[in-house]
Order: structure tokens, then sequence, then C-alpha cells
């Protein structure tokens, strides 16, 4: 097959198709660290992995409408200056297997783990456009070009075996403030196959699905551009549309990622029980009323305990007690376009009642999003404790800088393809004995 030559991955990934390898690291994992380790970065590929054997003699090609088709080779694009962005990529798909719970949609299953954030590093294409001769800060070519195409080398059966393929507005390509990088490393290591080797693009704040990997050429093209994963996937449909009154070209591409969290301390259902949990405590739920009804039943007035009221105490103590469980909710939160997580509120009791979670990144705690220090393009890792006795459900939910919140439902942002669910991430949580 073509799949012969696939790189060596981690063993610990949950593999949720194999050809073409898609595979995302289980929830812990994910939240171990503030930059995901590459090993554990979520793998999403639409066909084989290409193999770039002669790094020199790779070259991107500039084509469409500028004045001059142009050659790019490595060495032109590492000679530009090198800007470091630390980016959380996430796919459109992340969080569908829950989407399809609700109701059936088409598409690889992902659990929460279709996410990763990583410190990107390589040439911003502003600077890169420039230099074949587009202006920063462009909106057109003086020959028409309105968007950037990205074309890739690999293989993909929605092109019926043409190159994986999309493309973003030349003004936030040319828009050095964007970000938007030719990346050829990956927390500081050149970047390896299977996220893109030699080069691949980085669109900050975007759906993972714009981060074209494998860069064969850069088109610049008067509208966005044709292919299957811009006009006939990663779309955003309502409620209503089946696949039988479907009209893809009513929709335009997704760009941005709306805001999103999910908790990755705890799975699904957990259960909590002595010798598998740590209690942190063991308290009588209903003290001074169980020992007046004790002594009265028992028969004598409180204060002079004798032997038989005191082992009667401990007897009704012992079965009242109620075990309370410390449990760490702890997970990520992030918003595209470059909105910060202004907050995080966790509820331990169903949406009753809420708090709201610390947040961090990699300079230790954050108390405000859009703080110089902070990460724009990146997740921020959020924590709280909460102390349990009984079976409940945990949400989290977050809140971006332009005050946008997660659906409370699934079901309102319900779409065929299953892209973007982000309503409020529930687990629960069971008490055993
Ligand atoms: N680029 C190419 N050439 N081929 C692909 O299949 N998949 C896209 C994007 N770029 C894809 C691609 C999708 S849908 C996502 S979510 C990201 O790459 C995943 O990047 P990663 O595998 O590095 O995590
Ligand atoms: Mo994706």
């Amino acid at each position: 097959s073509d799949y012969k030559e696939e790189p060596p991955r981690h063993p610990a990934l949950a593999i949720n198709s194999k050809e073409p390898f898609n595979a995302e690291p289980h929830r812990s994992a994910l939240i171990s660290s503030y930059v995901t380790p590459v090993e554990f970065f979520y793998k999403r590929n639409h066909g084989p992995i290409p193999i770039v054997d002669d790094v020199n003699k790779y070259s991107v090609s500039f084509t469409g409408l500028i004045d001059n088709q142009k050659e790019l080779y490595m060495k032109d694009i590492w000679k530009l200056p090198k800007y470091i962005v630390t980016a959380t990529l996430q796919c459109a798909g992340n969080r569908r297997t829950a989407m399809s719970k609700s109701r059936k949609v088409r598409g690889v299953g992902w659990d929460i783990s279709a996410i990763g954030n990583a410190v990107w590093s390589g040439a911003k294409l502003a600077d890169v456009l420039e230099l074949i001769g587009i202006p920063k800060y462009s909106h057109v070519t003086p020959r028409g070009g309105k968007h950037v195409e990205f074309v890739s080398i690999d293989k993909c059966k929605e092109e019926n075996g043409g190159p994986y393929k999309a493309s973003i507005p030349l003004i936030q390509a040319t828009n050095p403030e964007a970000d938007v990088l030719l990346a050829y490393e990956m927390n500081g290591e050149t970047l390896n196959r299977d996220h893109g080797y030699p080069l691949r693009v980085i669109v900050p704040g975007v759906i993972g699905a714009r981060s074209v990997k494998w860069l064969d050429s850069i088109n610049i093209i008067a509208n966005e551009c044709q292919g299957f994963f811009m006009q006939k996937d990663y779309k955003m449909f309502p409620p209503s549309v089946n696949w039988d009154n479907i009209n893809w070209s009513s929709r335009r591409p997704q760009m941005d990622f709306p805001v999103q969290c999910a908790i990755c301390s705890l799975e699904d259902v957990n259960t909590v029980k002595p010798g598998k949990s740590r209690p942190v405590s063991i308290k009588p739920k209903t003290l001074t009323w169980q020992v007046q009804y004790t002594c009265f039943v028992i028969g004598s007035t409180p204060g002079r305990v004798t032997n038989h009221k005191a082992c009667a105490i401990t007897v009704v103590l012992w079965l009242n007690r109620e075990t309370v469980y410390q449990i760490t909710i702890k997970g990520y939160a992030v918003s595209g376009g470059g909105r910060g997580i202004e907050r995080v509120d966790v509820s331990i009791d169903g949406g009753k009642t809420w708090v709201e979670a610390s947040k961090s990144q990699k300079s230790g705690m954050l108390y405000i999003s859009d703080d110089e220090s902070s990460d724009k393009w990146a997740w921020v890792l959020f924590e709280t404790q909460a102390d349990i006795s009984q079976a409940t459900e945990i949400i989290a939910k977050a809140v971006d800088i332009a005050a946008n919140v997660q659906p409370e439902n699934v079901e309102v942002i319900w779409n065929l393809r299953g892209i973007l669910n982000t309503s409020w991430h529930r687990v629960h949580v069971r008490v055993g004995h």
C-alpha cells in the first residue's frame, strides 16, 4: 500500500484511523505540560505521509496573480528572520465523538485531544510574500490576487489523489501581526514527518485544517481555494441541514475557531472509592442530631458517657459517615482569532453553582488574559480542586475576552459533519464503596 513508509509513532496515542493515520493522546497526557511534546501532539492526516529525501532540493513555488513566478528553497526561507510563536492547533473535528452521540455525524471520531499547544518557529509568511514582491498589509495584488492558497505534496482520496490544499485571505497572510508562519521547527526541533517536514503553514487562531503541511506551492488567487477541504468540508451548517438538503455553496469555509475548553484530568465517567482514590476526610453527616437521638434511644442523658453509650454513638457515627474525595479538575481553554481566555467556570453540581478556576501559561499564573506576557494564540491550562462526597456531574465552560461563551448543549450546535463541538464539557463522578 501507499502506507508502507509511515514514520514511527508513540505507542500511547489512541488511534482513531490507521490509514490515513489519525491519533490523539490520552486526556491526562495532553495537559501534563503547557507545551505539548511532539510525540503526544495529535496527528491528523488525509493520506500517506510524504517523504522528502533531500531538503536542499526541496522548494516552494510561487504562482498565480503575481508578476514573477518564483521558487524559494529552504536556504532562502532559513535566511529570513526567524520568529517563534506559541500557538494552539485544534482540529475542527475535536470532540466529534461526543457530538455523534447526540445524533450521528460523519467524520473521524475524536475525543477531546485533537488539539495541542506547540512552539513553532519559522519565517513569517508576510516576510516571504514581501520577498516575492507583495508588500505588507496588501488586500489585493495589482493583478487581482486576494487569497493565498497553500498546496501540499501529499495525496488525498477526497481530492481524487490530488494534494491537500487550503487558502487564507491575502490581508491575513501579509499582516505580520497575524503571525502566520512557514514553520520548519516544532518545539525547537526540526519539524518531523508527521507534522509537515520540511515546511508547513501555521495559521494561529484558525482551525487546524488551514495549516497546510508539506508545503509544495503558494498560489496567489482571486477567489478562495476551490479544493475539497475548503468547499466540501470544514463548513459549519445549522442543525436542520442533512445529507439530502445540503447546499455546500451556501456556507463559507470555517476559519477562526470559537471559544473551547475541556476537562482532561477526568474521563467521561469516573468512580472514586476507598483504596482507589484518596479520601480527604471522613465526616459524619448529621452529628449533633444523631448523638442526641442515640442517647434518647438508649435511655440516658447526654453528658454522662457510659461505655454502652459511647459504643452506640460510635456505631451511629460509623453508619452515617460520609467519605469526601478531593478531585483535581484540570484542563485546557482556548479561543480563536487571538482572543484570549477571560475565565473558566467550573461547576461540581451539574451547573447549579460555579467557581472560577485558576489559569496558567508558561510564565505561571495568569490573572488578566490580555497580559503582555501571555501567549495570545495559545491555550491556558486551568485547574481547581473539588471535594466530592456523592455522585455528580462536573462541568467546565470558558469565556473569552470578547465575552463569547460556550453553548450549554451540543444539540444547538449539532452539524452533520460534526465540527466545532464546543458545548460545555461534562464529566460524571460516581462514588463507589
Ligand atoms: N496538511 C496536509 N498537507 N494534509 C493534511 O491532511 N490536515 C489538516 C492540517 N494540514 C492536513 C494538513 C488538518 S485537518 C489538521 S487538524 C492539521 O493539519 C493537523 O496538524 P497535525 O497533524 O500537525 O496535528
Ligand atoms: Mo482538522
